[in-house]
């Protein structure tokens, strides 16, 4: 055997939440393999095979060099003999059968394009297909009654399914500062999810909002909503109460991976012009406002928006500005986007809603609003960073190896039967007893 390869000879630790994985790494035709069949096993509800699939997906995203051989691999955690097969043989032959097979089959299509409809979960979407609805437009067909968020993801379908880029983030990042400034001026507003861990783009966007005085966050959401709504930036909104106080399991004992926060699933529209620019303005400028306020400059141009923001942060090198300030504008600050993307002509309107009106100067973007009181901010931002599995590893981390419990709300001592505070990521991490990874490295 050549020297230098055998990968297992650097330990890597058997937990995501332990290691680094950066977004870009040395094995991504492996990774995507397996991300298929990750994909397929949680459409098909079985959740197990899918968390086998993509802890072994992290694992070699966290590897420091390209996998060439299945030798390699001697030793290494995570690695089921499932995973191990398929690794083989995309490494043998440069396909695996059974990916192939998945990708093709009319089953994985059909519930790949269905769930892709905002509201739609893999079980309607199962159901839908044994009844021989395939595509969206199948469904539109059908006659189907569906809830008001499946209205609203049928109608902007395409739109919904074109990635979000960094710019439309931060566009989307400004109406969201103005908006909760007006209603609670103090507000902290935190790009979090995918963005704030380095992704160029995304499925949503996604904000945390805080105020530093603790309670002032209260009801927060409601009057967020109302003035997004009045100047027409919303096209689709479900706000979910806090039920924190009034649950009975106890904050690091949710019933569920949910978190009770006051949250707001919600759909922007969001103004493009027709040269590829962004800007920031709802349907229409009220009278009585300040017009200028209505078109604030980007000011964070800075790629590094997975830096931590908040003030408890330490090792906080290149931080997206606190909070975004709205300098006096001049229209030749607006941002130009990296690819002129003309959203409005990229998307083909397969449901035909809207054949008569030509290009639009506006999309739909998916955002999510989440606010947290104060004293536990840290753990929402942790919860909120993602990814999924990295989440879910600090989870199994924390009750397998520490006899703790930790949620998006707090994090539970059970040995010392009492709550461990935290007023930064960082000292969660330590309090876990782990090494501290940055939100850049947290791509598991
Ligand atoms: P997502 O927005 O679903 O995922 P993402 O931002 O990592 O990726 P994408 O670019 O596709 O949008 O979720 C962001 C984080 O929020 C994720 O780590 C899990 C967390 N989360 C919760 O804690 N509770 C919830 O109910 C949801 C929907 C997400
Ligand atoms: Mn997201
Ligand atoms: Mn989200
Ligand atoms: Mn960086």
């Amino acid at each position: 055997e050549k020297p230098g390869l055998e990968l297992a000879v650097v330990s890597v630790p058997s937990y995501a939440c332990q290691r680094h994985t950066p977004l870009l790494h040395h094995n991504t035709t492996l990774t995507d393999a397996l991300s298929i069949l990750a994909e397929n096993a949680e459409l098909s509800e079985n959740e197990g095979r899918g968390v086998a699939f993509r802890r072994a997906a992290a694992l070699l995203k966290s590897l420091p060099q390209e996998v060439r051989g299945a030798e390699q691999l001697r030793g290494l955690p995570c690695l089921g003999e499932h995973s191990l097969r398929v690794i083989k043989e995309v490494l043998e032959d440069g396909v695996s059968h059974e990916v192939e097979t998945t990708t093709h089959s009319e089953q994985f299509k059909a519930m790949k394009a269905l769930t892709g409809i905002f509201g739609v979960g893999a079980k309607t979407a199962d159901r839908w297909f044994r009844e021989g609805i395939h595509t969206p437009s199948d469904l539109q067909r059908s006659g189907h009654t569906l809830n008001r968020a499946q209205r609203a993801g049928l109608q902007y379908y395409d739109e919904l399914n074109l990635p979000v880029t960094k710019s439309e983030a931060v566009a989307i990042g400004q109406i969201v500062e103005r908006a909760v400034h007006a209603v609670l001026p103090g507000a902290e507003i935190i790009l979090i999810g995918g963005f704030r861990r380095g992704k160029q783009t995304g499925h949503d966007v996604d904000f945390l909002i805080t105020h530093p005085d603790e309670g002032r966050e209260e009801g927060l959401m409601p009057k967020v909503v109302s003035w997004l709504e009045a100047q027409g930036f919303l096209l689709y909104q479900k706000t979910t109460r806090n039920s924190y106080l009034e649950s009975k399991e106890g904050p690091a004992r949710p019933a569920s991976n949910m978190d009770r926060f006051e949250r707001c699933f919600s759909i922007f529209r969001l103004s493009t012009d027709n040269e590829g620019r962004e800007i920031q303005t709802g349907r229409e400028i009220q009278t009585g406002d300040d017009p200028q306020t209505y078109s604030p400059t980007l000011t964070n141009t800075d790629p590094h928006t997975h830096s931590d923001t908040h003030p408890h942060s330490k090792t906080d090198s290149h931080p997206l500005p606190q909070t975004l300030v709205f300098p006096k504008p001049q229209t030749s600050d607006f941002p130009r986007l990296p690819q002129t993307p003309d959203h409005a002509q990229k998307v083909s309107w397969v449901l035909g809603h809207s054949q008569c009106s030509g290009p639009r100067s506006w999309r739909a973007v998916r955002v999510d609003l989440v606010v947290s009181p104060y004293s536990q901010f840290a753990f929402a931002l942790l919860g909120w960073t993602g990814s999924k599995l990295f989440e879910r590893e600090l989870r199994r981390w924390a009750v397998h190896e520490k006899a703790m419990t930790l949620s998006s709300h707090a994090l539970y001592d059970r040995k010392r039967t009492q709550y461990l505070r935290a007023s930064s990521e960082e000292e969660i991490f330590a309090h876990l007893g782990l090494e501290y990874i940055p939100p850049c490295d947290r791509n598991a």
